[in-house]
């Protein structure tokens, strides 16, 4: 009975170790969907390694890469950035370049997610109106670039041959709302930046590495306006972010949002509260947060002149209702009047005394005095308010001894008055106003609303103040 026993088990085991080496062989099949930018194809949900066939398509085609301004792209899947790939760690991907008849040029692939030689190119290299087929097992999970490496490679890039490929861990990624994918690259063209018309590569100014164009997705505008990438306040945002370059270091940012989580140069060493993260050519990064309020936030390359005059900005619009706690809206705008009025130098020769101003130079000031200090009682036009306030266009009280206001606006002013006939028994609150202050806005009132014109200066306010 043992004997027999033991002769069982020992099948079993045999039968059971045949079954897993077939296993490899024997994966299920799964045709990769592929998205183009700024979709992501939707997480992995599958526990098991699968057998994933990708089929990419290199075609050389005319677009759009500014209003205006055109360019033959030499694109992986007919876009820039190519084709979106997504398998899992321990996937076998069973990889088909297909190279369209009507290319000028060859083409291959570099994943940089491949481990083998030039990370699949010298098995892809593909002659227009062919197909290459190769096989890679993906052994690390991450976020990587792919690209074309075909000689010259600068050219192949710069043209628009890169993408990313994401190797998803076998757990998955944590959940998220939003996902989306979003490449910075550089074009160099004959003609400048918005010169219009179809442009050609220019050798030169990439082998100067200064380029005419940094874009998001492809083209200017690609992420902007209609074509921002829209979340709801209270979503999870993650962004699959890479860098095609061909040769700049981009430094990520979006403006008004922190990245609560960035997976370093799209590994898996996560870093936390972080502003701006730098994507090297050729590199990548997963950048996660939470959209807190409503709003448009800018996505640029911090290497500001790359953001406002070059075409890396994009918008990610996020519609909500407002969350004042966290950010309020602007809640006041009044007028900053620095003591001296004007702007101040900061040499040495800005402690000398004050220039003495123009007349319209204190009533420019003076205006602004006004709305912030006496405006509010005295109104917007000097008419005051019946019964209340008395006005100060066309006022009897203040036109016949205007010196005599200084000592209004120092000390206050109760008591019964009369201004054009019409009694008043207010309080008006001593004003503190630096002499400057006071002798521009008693010039103001003095020229404004009809008024009979007039100029009070600072040495006016100075005697009057010793005197009081
Ligand atoms: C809080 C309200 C208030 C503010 C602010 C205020 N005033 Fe008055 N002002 C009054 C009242 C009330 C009177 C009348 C006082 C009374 O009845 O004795 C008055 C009277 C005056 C008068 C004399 C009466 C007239 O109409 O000619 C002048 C001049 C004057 N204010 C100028 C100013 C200037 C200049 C400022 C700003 C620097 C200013 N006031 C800010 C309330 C205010
Ligand atoms: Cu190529």
């Amino acid at each position: 009975m043992t004997s027999i026993k033991h002769y069982i088990s020992i099948v079993l085991l045999l039968f059971l170790s045949t079954v897993s080496f077939a296993a490899d062989k024997a994966l299920p099949v799964i045709l990769a969907t592929l998205t183009s930018a700024p979709q992501v194809p939707s997480p992995i949900t599958r526990d098991y390694p699968a057998k994933v066939v990708v089929r990419l398509e290199t075609v050389e085609l005319i677009g759009q890469l500014s209003d205006g301004v055109d360019y033959t792209f030499w694109t992986f899947g007919g876009t820039v950035p190519g084709s979106f790939i997504r398998v899992r760690s321990g996937d076998v991907v069973e990889f088909y370049l297909d190279n369209h008849p009507s290319s000028k040029m060859p083409h291959n692939i570099d994943l940089h997610a491949v481990t083998g030689p030039g990370g699949g190119a010298t098995s892809s290299f593909t002659a227009p109106g062919h197909t290459s087929q190769f096989t890679f097992k993906a052994l690390n999970p991450g976020l990587y670039v792919y690209h074309c490496a075909t000689a010259p490679v600068g050219m192949h890039i710069a043209n628009g041959m890169y993408g990313l490929i994401l190797v998803e861990p076998e757990e998955g990624l944590p959940k998220v709302d939003k996902e989306f994918y979003v490449m910075q690259s550089e074009f160099y063209t004959k003609g400048a930046y918005g010169e219009e018309g179809l442009q050609s590569f220019d050798m030169a100014k990439a082998l100067t590495e200064i380029p005419d164009y940094v874009v998001f997705n492809g083209s200017v505008g690609a992420m902007t306006g209609e074509n921002a990438v829209v979340a709801n306040v209270g979503e999870t945002v993650r962004m699959f972010v890479g860098n095609g370059g061909p040769n700049l270091v981009s430094s990520f940012h979006i403006i008004g949002e922190i990245f609560d989580n960035v997976y370093v140069e799209g590994g898996d060493l996560i870093n936390h509260n972080i502003q701006t993260t730098m994507v090297p050519a050729g590199g990548s990064t997963i950048v996660e947060f939470k959209v807190d309020v409503p709003g448009t936030f800018i996505i640029v390359d911090h290497s500001i002149f790359r953001a406002f005059n070059k075409g890396a900005l994009g918008m990610l619009k996020v519609n909500g209702k407002p969350e004042l706690d966290i950010y309020s809206g602007k809640q006041k705008d009044t007028v900053y009047l620095p003591e001296g009025g004007g702007i101040q130098s900061l040499s040495n020769t800005a402690r000398a005394a004050p220039k003495a101003k123009t007349k319209e130079e204190q009533i420019l000031f003076g205006k602004r005095v006004y709305e912030q200090n006496c405006q509010a009682c005295h109104q917007a036009n000097g008419q005051g308010i019946p019964n209340a306030f008395p006005q100060l266009a066309g006022s009897d009280y203040l036109l016949s001894n205007p010196k005599r206001s200084i000592g209004v606006i120092l000390n206050g002013l109760s008591g019964k008055i009369t201004v054009n006939g019409k009694d008043y028994d207010g309080v008006m609150p001593a004003v503190n106003l630096s002499d400057e202050k006071m002798a521009n806005v008693l010039t103001y009132i003095l020229n404004s609303w009809n008024n009979n014109g007039g100029k009070i200066d600072a040495i006016e306010v100075s005697e009057a103040r010793s005197q009081h």
